[in-house]
């Protein structure tokens, strides 16, 4: 009979979306993007891109890897078409 002990499943390593300050992206594109692909209303959006523009960071939400880099590759794509600087990178959580 196989051990029971030996079948536990892990929860997956969860991933943050952060993203950066700079100096040349407007604020109402970041609350957009903010509001678009994290689906925060406009009130959280503001308060998470003023907290970005006052630390330099700022975590946008949290997901399994693939969706965390899915959000990565959204966000850099509507930056760069914007002609926008607008960086964000995603990291493992802590555990
Ligand atoms: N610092 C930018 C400005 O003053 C606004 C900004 C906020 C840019 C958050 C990027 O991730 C960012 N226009």
């Amino acid at each position: 009979m196989l051990e029971r002990r030996t079948q536990k499943v892990q929860p997956p390593q969860m991933y943050q979306v952060v993203m950066l300050n700079d100096d040349y992206t407007p604020m109402e594109f970041v609350v957009v993007v903010i509001q678009e692909y994290f689906n925060k209303d406009l009130e959280t959006a503001t308060q998470i891109m003023l907290k970005i523009h006052l630390d330099g960071k700022g975590v946008c939400g949290v997901y399994t890897k693939d969706v965390a880099a899915t959000k990565v590759d959204q966000v850099l794509e509507a930056a760069h078409k914007a002609g926008h600087p607008l960086q964000c990178l995603c990291e493992p959580v802590e555990s």
